[in-house]
């Protein structure tokens, strides 16, 4: 027997960067563990860091390139795989042109540094415009916002949590997600440590969530109402006369639009719509401005919504004119020792709004079109038509509004390639499906969420275990098919390579970080708490804030409309659902671990008591949720934890279909939430998909 051995690495899963301590044998893990010296989470993990080995040591995980015959999966050799797919691409683009060949992106790109830094080299080989990411089903209005109001979508505010007095939480359960937007393993200590320093932490939810229970007050708010509340409390702040800029006087532009704007929507005007009396919403506003240091932190609920890109433009006008900007306290700027906003010039003109889609004409953001967008780009027929697909570390089959509908437009494609671990509801419909390797396989570096981090801190994870099955990594297959499409032969760039460029010419290159000191430092290595660096991060060519971007106003006459309409919104279907994140799976692909899913269904509808008893609904019984687009049966949880008038639903479930190879997962009852979302349901202004308040009607049977 070999002996014990003790790795440490950063976990890849979600965005908190928690640090593990791993230990093993040979191939085996022994244990997974915090790491306690990890200066950024602090001794903190969640039950899915421990499921790594299972997904290591998964018999279902992909372990060689299968190509799909009329008799079944075949398992092919790598060089017959990518000729397979270099001629099927060349066919489709030589007769349809570059764009007839999609690009779908899922959330664990994020999460694998290889893939965001060689991504941009199989764009290229691609050449196609038709590209789409998860980013459209999640965080696109925090990328929009930040566009419009300090010039690079790149530069996300994330709230100082560990200095404030004050934090406002709208549509986030960061007790259960662990942080989104705001990369803080341990939330739960971070937000017991601002009660116990005096502060005061608000959760506006319609769910009394895992965070509203450890806060210091909870708030119900009805769905997809937060922009009204938002501007309710502008207007209180600005005609109670408690505006400031503070610091930020001279370079924000604006101030009088967003005082015109928001006099349409005093408290009084909007309480019973939005569900939160007048006086509340009032003494809310005043104690955020009269806070010593205060931040209004907005997540998915308010960001995958019909208003969401109202709701990330006000939320930011709000930390700016309570003074809470780029201040300790407030919303800060990270600034990561690998720094995507550096090399953005000033002035710069975006890819956003720059193009329109063809059949919906939604808008092109941050590069790419809407996922909510993508089955009809592949069903309508005509020039410029989808006919083939990439899909790379995603299953929006169940991930995308209104998936199902996605899995019929996958399933007449004329190709499709899946760069995947698992053969699951979306890779299923592949021609040719590339197995990647786990992520204990793979070095890791967090590019994305050092950006979006409370701390800044940096860290680099060497992997643990060589491959043991014919997989390659995401980096070789991504360099692999650009070199192969292009007929170019590949150069010798690595991650590791790009990573030590990106770090020696980063902001803390005085301070020798590179990658040595990183891989002598395998902790990680603390570079202190964030700093006002507004001038260093602001991309607008002039370095001012645009409080009042024009495409925000002009989408306040819709919201209008919407509130004015709001009774005869709920005749047919009188429920507004939302989802619900669970601690035990993460999205759609951790269900195979019989560890997080064992124990009872947590895939459940819940529903107020007092509307349960009106419908005669009992905890348990099998009830049907109908929505405009499909239904579905599901067991029923009864609650006083929701409001009146809406159901929660988790995401990410809905494995029990033949043909996919996840047999754990396929064991489980969950049903898939986006069998009844509706991929005609966005906000205009990212194109982002809109789940919250989904119109629903539930009865029993
Ligand atoms: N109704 C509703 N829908 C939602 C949401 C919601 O709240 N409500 N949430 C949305 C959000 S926030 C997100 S981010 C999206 C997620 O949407 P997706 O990204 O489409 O879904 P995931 O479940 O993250 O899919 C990850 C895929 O990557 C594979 N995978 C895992 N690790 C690796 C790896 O290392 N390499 C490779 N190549 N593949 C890997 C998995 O097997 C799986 O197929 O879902 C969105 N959909
Ligand atoms: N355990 C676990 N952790 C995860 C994930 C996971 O699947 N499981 N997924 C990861 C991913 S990809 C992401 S993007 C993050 C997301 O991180 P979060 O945004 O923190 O997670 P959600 O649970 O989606 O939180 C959304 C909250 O908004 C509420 N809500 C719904 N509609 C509305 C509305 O209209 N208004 C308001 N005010 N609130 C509303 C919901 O009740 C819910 O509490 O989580 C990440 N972490
Ligand atoms: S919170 Fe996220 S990063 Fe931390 S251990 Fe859990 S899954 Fe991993
Ligand atoms: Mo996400």
């Amino acid at each position: 027997m070999s002996e014990i051995k003790t790795h440490y690495r950063t976990c890849n899963i979600c965005e908190a960067m928690c640090g593990l301590e791993i230990k093993y044998q040979g191939n085996e893990v022994i244990s997974i563990k915090p790491d306690q010296e990890d200066p950024f989470s602090r001794g903190h993990i969640c039950p899915k860091a421990v499921a790594l080995q299972d997904f290591y040591h998964d018999p279902d995980r992909l372990r060689t390139p299968l190509k799909r015959t009329a008799t079944g999966w075949e398992e092919i050799r790598w060089d017959e795989a990518f000729a397979d797919i270099t001629a099927n691409i060349k066919r489709i683009q030589a007769e349809h042109g570059n764009d007839a060949v999609g690009i779908y992106l899922g959330n664990p790109n994020a999460h694998n540094f290889g893939n965001a830094l060689f991504l941009p080299h199989f764009f290229k080989a691609v050449g196609s415009r038709n590209r789409f990411s998860s980013a459209s089903a999640d965080q696109l209005p925090h990328h929009v916002a930040s566009n419009y109001m300090f010039g690079a979508g790149m530069a996300i505010p994330v709230p100082d949590i560990d200095r404030t007095d004050y934090m406002l939480i709208i549509g986030g359960n960061p007790v259960v997600s662990n942080g989104s937007m705001m990369t803080a393993a341990g939330v739960p200590g971070r937000i017991k440590d601002i009660k116990n320093r005096g502060g005061k932490v608000v959760v506006i939810d319609p769910r009394k969530t895992e965070t509203a229970r450890i806060a210091s007050e909870h708030v119900f708010i009805r769905p997809e109402k937060d922009a009204l509340f938002l501007l309710a409390m502008i207007n209180t702040v600005i005609s109670e006369g408690l505006a400031k800029l503070g610091h930020l006087e001279s370079v924000v532009d604006g101030l009088n639009e967003v005082k015109q704007a928001c006099a349409d929507f005093p408290p009084e005007s909007v309480a019973e719509v939005v569900g939160i009396n007048a006086e509340k919403i009032r003494q809310l506003a005043r104690e955020m401005a009269s806070a010593p240091s205060a931040v209004c932190y907005s997540r998915m609920g308010a960001s995958t919504q019909s208003f969401g890109g109202l709701c990330l433009w006000l939320t930011n006008v709000l930390n700016i004119i309570t003074g809470n900007f780029d201040r300790e306290g407030g919303a800060m700027f990270p600034l990561p020792a690998l720094d995507l906003l550096q090399r953005t010039p000033k002035g710069k003109p975006s890819s956003y709004g720059r193009f329109q889609s063809r059949v919906r004409q939604l808008p092109y953001n941050n590069s790419e079109f809407p996922v909510a967008t993508l089955a009809e780009e592949i069903l309508t027929e005509g020039e410029g038509q989808i006919r083939a697909m990439f899909t790379i570390a995603g299953n929006p089959v169940l991930s995308a509004p209104g998936g199902d509908n996605l899995g019929k437009a996958f399933a007449q494609l004329d190709y499709m390639v899946s760069v995947d671990i698992y053969l699951n509801e979306t890779t299923q419909h592949a021609n040719i499906i590339l197995p990647a390797t786990h992520g204990l396989e793979v070095a890791h570096y967090d590019i994305f969420f050092n950006s979006f981090a409370v701390r800044n801190t940096v860290k680099f994870s060497p992997p643990l275990f060589e491959k043991t099955g014919n997989q390659m990594h995401d980096w070789q297959i991504l360099k692999a098919l650009a070199s192969h499409l292009t007929g170019t032969p590949e150069d010798g760039s690595t991650p590791e390579l790009l990573l030590e460029m990106g770090l020696q010419t980063g902001p803390y290159k005085d301070q020798g970080i590179n990658l040595q000191k990183l891989k002598d430092n395998p902790h990680g290595i603390d570079l202190g708490p964030l700093k006002p660096c507004l001038e260093n991060r602001i991309r607008t060519a002039d370095g001012h804030i645009q409080l009042a971007p024009q495409i925000y106003l002009d989408d306040l006459a819709r919201l209008k409309d919407y509130a004015a309409s709001d009774a005869e919104r709920r005749m047919e279907y009188p429920f507004e659902m939302i989802g619900r994140r669970l601690a035990r799976s993460h999205n759609t692909w951790t269900q195979n671990s019989q560890r997080l899913v064992k124990g009872r269904n947590p895939c459940t509808v819940l529903i107020n008591v007092e509307d349960a008893e009106r419908l005669g609904i009992t905890k348990g019984q099998t009830v049907v949720v109908r929505s405009a687009t499909g239904h579905v049966e599901m067991e029923a949880d009864v609650s006083e934890d929701i409001l009146q008038g809406v159901v929660s639903i988790p995401q990410g479930w809905g494995h029990n279909r033949k043909d996919t190879r996840m047999t754990v997962a396929a064991t489980q009852p969950g049903i898939s939430i986006n069998t009844l979302t509706d991929a005609g349901r966005v906000d205009p202004l990212s194109g982002n998909a809109a789940f919250n308040g989904t119109p629903v009607a539930i009865e029993a049977i």
